[in-house]
């Protein structure tokens, strides 16, 4: 099968699963579109946690154990900042901040979001589309008893304490989808794909652009998903905590329900097989596989797996 591969990704399972799939088809028949929620300025640098987070990832530069920033970093910066008095709660590595430095000058200067990022992907031999989710600011708010938080003091300054009761994507209204995305949904992509990432944080405020979710609906495509809660947790940040917070079950069950009426298949992971017939309850095409992403293999595997699964789905005539 051909055509364009189409991922909503955001955080550091995202980023994984880009990986794979840029290994398990041509990265020109690829595209990632980062979760933009997340994006917002620092001391007057305007910082972009998810669309890093693929850049560096796909671009073999990406810190391993942190799972954001770089590879090979030094900290004078931040060392100097905070000796100054400057906030350190967010840590902005030295070889980091020639990024946020270059493209808030370049944002300064008219450019759009989409076309600086498609220059660094290009500086860093990246041959997959890398788009932000929207050229218009959009804002996460995580709402919780204690009132609105901004994304990143929730997630970093907080450490994701704080009870949520929903989540506000300010901006969201005047925020149109990436053209190049429409473009690609338009001219009818062979998958789009949910990473495994946060359902509410990093999946839901691409969904909420404008028109989008009419637009995969139409795209003729099948809408695939992956979930991020596996054995009842979260591989990584917060999203079984606010699953739980929200009153929903935390398990793939709470995923397909989440996603229904937009996805048209999920991928459950293996510790959660006796789960399959509950799940499919409320979502009837779910494929069991190992969705841990350890190794290089387990990215690879896993975005064959989905795109396989896809491709049986688009043959069965589903969407
Ligand atoms: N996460 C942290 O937990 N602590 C940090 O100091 C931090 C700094 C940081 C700098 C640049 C960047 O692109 C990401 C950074 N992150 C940090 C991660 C970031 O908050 C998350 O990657 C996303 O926003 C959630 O996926």
């Amino acid at each position: 099968m051909s055509g364009r591969i189409v991922v909503l990704s955001g955080g550091v399972g995202g980023a994984k699963l880009a990986l794979g799939l840029a290994h398990a088809v041509d990265p020109k028949d690829l595209m990632i579109v980062t979760n933009t929620g997340d994006d917002f300025d620092h001391y007057g640098l305007r910082v972009c946690p998810d669309t890093d987070t693929v850049l560096y990832t796909l671009g073999d530069v990406a810190d391993r154990e942190r799972g954001w920033g770089r590879a090979d970093e030094s900290w004078r910066f931040m060392e100097t900042f905070r000796a100054l008095g400057g906030a350190d709660w967010f840590n902005l590595g030295d070889r980091d901040l020639a990024l946020h430095v270059l493209r808030t000058a370049r944002l300064r200067g008219g450019e759009t979001l989409s076309a600086i990022t498609a220059d660094i992907a290009r500086t860093l031999g990246i041959a997959a589309a890398v788009i932000p989710m929207s050229d218009q600011p959009v804002s996460t708010h995580v709402e919780t008893t204690g009132g609105p938080i901004p994304f990143q003091h929730y997630f970093v300054r907080e450490q994701c304490a704080p009870v949520a009761t929903g989540f506000a994507f300010e901006g969201i209204a005047e925020a149109a989808p990436n053209p190049a995305l429409l473009e690609a949904l338009e001219a009818g992509p062979r998958a789009v794909l949910l990473a495994p990432s946060n359902p509410f944080v990093s999946i839901d405020p691409i969904l909420a652009l404008p028109g989008l979710r009419d637009r995969l609906r139409a795209c003729g495509a099948p809408v695939v998903a992956v979930s991020p809660i596996i054995g009842g947790r979260s591989i990584k940040g917060p999203a079984a905590k606010m699953m739980a917070e929200l009153r929903m079950p935390v398990s793939p069950a709470g995923i397909a329900r989440h996603y229904r009426g937009l996805i048209d298949g999920l991928v459950i992971d293996e510790a959660d097989r006796a789960l399959a017939e509950e799940v499919r309850a409320i979502e009837p095409e779910v494929t069991v596989a190992q969705s841990v992403m350890r190794s290089l293999d387990d990215r690879i595997a896993l975005a064959r797996c989905m795109i396989d699964f896809a491709d049986g789905l688009s043959a069965k005539g589903s969407p």
